[in-house]
């Protein structure tokens, strides 16, 4: 299998967790999104995924992998609820889409963006806190996609300083599932092409 990734994207460090978590190898071949005005936008990307965003995760022979979820049909539902929570109304907001289009388009300044980027994560992050116990994980004794999705958002609302102390719960879920070597393995500053 091969990931298309980007050791900053918050998606494919979402991707790299649950392949580790898995055990199932793969290449990878890193799609710098900045440089350039951004190797998502070349054709040669785009021809692999019409979206321009990473990650894509090629797969050799079609095989399909479920991720972690739980037995509970109501646990499952919840699990879903923050996964969900993260990846379709926090992070297309926060996207480098998103605030590439503020800035250039929309013309606002730096300093108003930042508060977006702070306004839909405290939101979103208020919201998560109050529907998880640690367990030491989101949703209890296991790891599941509620984690995968969370860890990830929460180092980049790190890299954007955005103040944690209002939500001890999910730094709590973050240290447990970084003890991990799947997350550990997963991290951005652990991958070949950090910077
Ligand atoms: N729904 C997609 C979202 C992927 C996505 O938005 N990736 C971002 C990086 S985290 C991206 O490639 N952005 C490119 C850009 O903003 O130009 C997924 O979860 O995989």
């Amino acid at each position: 299998m091969k990931l298309y990734s980007y050791f900053r994207s918050s998606a494919a460090y979402r991707v790299r967790i649950a392949l580790n978590l898995k055990g199932l190898p793969y290449e990878m071949t890193s799609i710098h999104l900045t440089k350039d005005g951004g190797h998502q936008r070349k054709p040669e990307f785009s021809a692999v995924n019409p979206q321009m965003r990473v990650p894509v995760l090629a797969l050799s022979s079609g095989e399909k992998f479920r991720l972690a979820l739980v037995a509970d049909a109501l646990d499952r539902a919840k699990v879903r609820a923050i996964a969900q929570m993260i990846a379709c109304d926090i992070h297309p907001l926060n996207n480098l889409v998103t605030l590439q289009y503020l800035k250039r388009a929309l013309k606002h300044e730096q300093p108003e963006i930042d508060a977006w980027y702070h306004h839909w994560v405290i939101e979103g992050f208020t919201a998560i806190e109050a529907m998880i116990k640690p367990a030491p994980y989101a949703c209890g004794a296991h790891v599941t996609l509620a984690d995968v999705c969370l860890v990830p958002q929460v180092y980049n609302a790190r890299r954007l300083k955005v103040p944690l102390d209002k939500f001890p719960k999910i730094v709590a879920v973050e240290a447990a599932c970084l003890k991990l070597p799947a997350f550990e393995k997963a991290r951005p500053e652990n991958q070949p092409d950090a910077e």
